[in-house]
């Protein structure tokens, strides 16, 4: 029988040589307890990939509504049609969050919801529009492929003509959400009645066919395992390696609070800190991997810089997803403060779009300059698409 060391050194091994991964050693990186062991390997990969940068953008969510017809184990968030909590955004409201977002000089909207058993998927695609038509030059992340599935029953469609209206409205990329957990025997537990893991995967196919780029998410630190970890981990990889559409993987900390599950404890730093290198060393054809501090806490976060992630996400204002369930974070921070903890971590911050171009600023104003590559490793994936 190979020791815990004799495994995690043949592990090593591949990475330097920067050779893929396999489920199995997938699973012997999740059964080890040398967090650091783990940790330098996935910062070597981090900084092959994308060198000393620490990336974040400046962004706002908008939660058009909590209204869900969905009851997923988890969520804290939606709301029931006749519940005192539910709400729906209107144009005017909508514009208005826009008009701040721009006015503090957001380079991003990510917008994403609940699945309102009565409202149109007009509303959806208006509401792009709306906010396109006053601010052109804000990019819009919406929609997770769950909702991208919901608008194709309620408007009698498929994926692919849901995406083409989405995108003539002036949608921009997708964001990663939905994903939660692919195996079947997570998935069917706490979200069966939600866009299946093959649907979740043809939509961003589809989507990436189409030209748009996507993320992918993990919610982590409930009923997985580690084999369910890294199958969700394989199965994006294989996805990315046949569309490259992919940008970053953002591993989801559980919030348990206010969510069905609220028995269960949240996931300990070891845990996310492992999982953040774990997928940096799976997911070897993304090009990025976000430790999102709104969900992880600012700490863990710049701790996360130098265990794979590149990338801390951005200056996020009225999150309400993970603060109804708990998150203890500020729904904003600064970018002062940001480039603080980015290169208090020891990394040169920098202010990226959506897409990945290295952003300017200049009195007010700002334009997106050079997009970031990321340099490929032989024999493990082609990392960045230019
Ligand atoms: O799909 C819901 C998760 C996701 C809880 O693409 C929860 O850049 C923890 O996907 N505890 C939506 N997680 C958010 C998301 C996201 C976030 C940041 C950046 C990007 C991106 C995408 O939030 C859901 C679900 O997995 N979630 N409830 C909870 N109680």
């Amino acid at each position: 029988m190979p020791t815990e060391a004799s495994r995690l050194e043949a592990i090593r091994e591949k990475v330097e040589a920067g050779q893929r991964l396999s489920f199995e050693d997938g699973l012997a990186l999740e059964e080890s307890n040398d967090l650091f062991a783990i940790g330098t390997m996935a910062n070597m990969v981090r900084e092959r990939y994308n060198g000393n940068f620490g990336y974040y953008n400046v962004n706002t969510h908008i939660n058009p509504t909590n209204v869900c017809v969905y009851k997923c184990d988890f969520c804290a968030f939606r709301a029931d049609l006749d519940s005192e909590r539910a709400y729906v955004m209107d144009r005017n409201q909508i514009v208005e969050r826009a008009k701040q977002a721009h006015e503090r000089g957001a380079t991003e909207l990510h917008i994403v919801g609940g699945l309102h058993h009565k409202l149109p998927f007009d509303y959806y695609v208006d509401l792009v529009r709306w906010i396109k038509e006053a601010y052109p030059e804000i990019h819009i992340k919406a929609y997770t492929a769950v909702e991208i599935e919901f608008f194709a029953k309620i408007a009698r469609t498929d994926i692919k003509d849901v995406l083409v209206r989405l995108i003539d409205a002036g949608l921009g990329s997708l964001p990663g959400g939905g994903a939660e957990i692919f195996h079947p025997e997570v998935r069917k537990e706490i979200c069966g009645a939600k866009a299946s893991t093959e649907t979740w995967l043809e939509v961003h196919r589809t989507a990436h066919q189409l030209g748009l780029n996507s993320n992918a998410t993990m919610l982590y630190g409930h009923i997985d395992k580690a084999k369910h970890r890294i199958d969700h981990m394989i199965r994006l990889r294989e996805l990315q390696d046949e569309t490259g559409g992919f940008q970053t993987f953002i591993p989801l900390a559980f919030h348990p609070d206010n969510s069905r599950m609220d028995e269960l404890p949240k996931p300990s730093g070891v845990m996310d800190l492992k999982t953040m290198a774990i997928s940096r060393l799976m997911l070897d054809n993304f090009p990025h991997i976000k430790a999102y501090w709104v969900m992880l806490g600012i700490k863990t976060a710049q701790v996360a810089l130098s265990f794979g992630a590149d990338d801390i996400d951005g200056t996020v204002v009225h999150e309400k997803i993970y603060h109804e369930a708990g998150a203890d974070t500020p729904q904003e921070t600064t970018v002062a403060e940001i480039e603080r903890l980015i290169r208090e971590a020891g990394r040169i911050p920098v202010e990226r779009d959506t897409l990945y171009h290295r952003v300017q600023r200049e009195g007010g104003r700002w334009s997106s300059g050079s997009h970031i590559d990321v340099v490929a490793i032989a024999g493990a994936g082609t990392g960045a698409r230019d």
